[in-house]
């Protein structure tokens, strides 16, 4: 892990549990140094001179944090199998499986319960049923929403690219490249002018660095130094096209840091290591610190978009993609990554620390895919929404006052 923040507030380090991390870690990035090779990525030195944190977590946290990668995990799953087998599901999406690390870490380390006005708030992109199940959104009615259904969390018409929930802070989906980081940014220029001390968080894929509003959001957010934190999940491509296509730098964060942020390079397979990454980042937007770039590794299982390439009942896809121009990665390569799995990660982490027994681990996953199919079920069958609902929200109800000039 790289931190290029020169002035960070004073490291503290419990020594025997950052360097059985290390030496965990270190054995996993040795096992997948093939994957790594194949994949043009450096090997992360864990922990790195950022703070240790998770040694701080209850238990029940760190059990928590297992549990919502198992849900999105089950959720992606379960999904992509409706997708493949059931033809009367309309419901799409741009799956995040192999990513759940990087948001469950981030969302762990944010404020998630409260009124609106004191919650942190996440802003999303056109891959974010992962950003909302780690924000705490209800996931039943998300499968409703995803489907169409009118008792979904939207009513139905937002499906997958504008699903939002403000009561828990998930600010919502956005089907633009670009514009996410704006938005968020503002968000934390507002929170910052209402002497709030909330946290603004944006989610943003690699393919994001070649958009302007990537250069003019971490300019502006340093200049004003927001309580804002710049989530680049580089999962190394954009659609079809490896991110080296439109940027120059190995580390996006590079680009970042010119910029005078605080910049944090970190395995995004790894729960912990996004956990620790992310509460510095909080930390430091809590007290005015201003905001910081954390940049994550990472990998998504399944294609750009649905389940092509994929079998029902398997997780991830291969081969051909018949979306793409060109079969656009290698198979090698995506069952590398998936050797270095968030979900095996994670239940490591929790045996290895004494904090859950194996069998507990695995039951506990067998329960949540119970309870995601449970709410797959619930969904489907909820009533469609009407076409016309389309139009709601779309045209002022009542009379509108004539506009006053001068
Ligand atoms: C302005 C704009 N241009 C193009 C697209 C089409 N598009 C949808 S997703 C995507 C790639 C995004 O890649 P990345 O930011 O790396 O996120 P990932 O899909 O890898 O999560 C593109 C080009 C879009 N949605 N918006
Ligand atoms: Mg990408």
């Amino acid at each position: 892990m790289k931190d290029t923040h020169d002035t960070a507030p004073e490291r503290q380090h419990d020594d025997t549990l950052s360097s059985k991390a290390r030496r965990r870690f270190l054995k996993l990035a040795g096992l997948t140094g093939a994957a790594v090779a194949a994949s043009r990525q450096v090997a992360f030195a864990a922990q790195g001179d950022i703070n240790f944190f998770a040694k701080d977590l209850p238990d029940e946290k760190l059990i928590d944090m297992y549990r919502t990668i198992l849900k999105i995990r089950w959720h992606e799953r379960t999904q992509a199998d409706e997708m493949l087998t059931n033809t009367e599901y309309r419901g799409y999406n741009h799956f995040y499986a192999g990513q759940e690390a990087v948001a469950t870490g981030v969302c762990a380390a944010l404020r998630n319960d409260g009124p609106f006005d004191q919650i942190d708030l996440v802003y999303s992109s056109h891959r974010p049923s992962g950003h909302a199940i780690a924000k705490g959104v209800d996931i039943p009615t998300m499968v409703a929403e995803m489907d169409f259904r009118a008792t979904g969390m939207n009513g139905g018409y937002a499906a997958e690219m504008h699903i939002s929930d403000p009561s828990v802070g998930f600010i919502g989906a956005d089907g633009m490249i670009g514009p996410a980081p704006v938005i968020a940014s503002g968000s934390a220029f507002a929170m910052r002018a209402r002497g709030s001390d909330q946290v603004s968080v944006v989610f943003a894929g690699d393919g994001n660095y070649a958009a302007p509003h990537f250069h003019s959001t971490l300019n502006n957010a340093r200049l004003l130094d927001l309580p804002f934190i710049y989530v680049c999940e580089n999962n190394l491509y954009h659609q079809y096209a490896h991110y080296s296509y439109s940027c120059p730098h190995e580390d996006i964060a590079t680009a970042a840091a010119s910029y005078g942020i605080p910049t944090i390079v970190v395995d995004g397979q790894d729960v912990v290591q996004v956990y620790n990454a992310a509460r510095e980042a909080v930390d430091r937007a809590r007290a005015g610190g201003g905001p910081t770039f954390i940049e994550a590794k990472t990998y998504r299982y399944y294609n750009h978009w649905g389940a092509p390439g994929a079998e029902a009942g398997k997780l991830g896809a291969f081969g051909y993609d018949p979306l793409a121009i060109t079969s656009f990665r290698p198979e090698r390569e995506v069952r590398a990554w998936m050797q270095r799995d968030p979900v095996e990660i994670a239940r490591n982490i929790l045996v290895d620390w004494g904090v859950m027994e194996r069998q507990a681990a695995l039951d506990m996953e067998e329960e949540v895919k119970a309870e995601i199919k449970a709410a797959f079920e619930w969904g489907l069958s909820q009533p469609l929404c009407n076409p016309e609902d389309g139009l709601k929200h779309v045209f002022a109800e009542g009379t509108v006052p004539p506009r006053q000039f001068g």
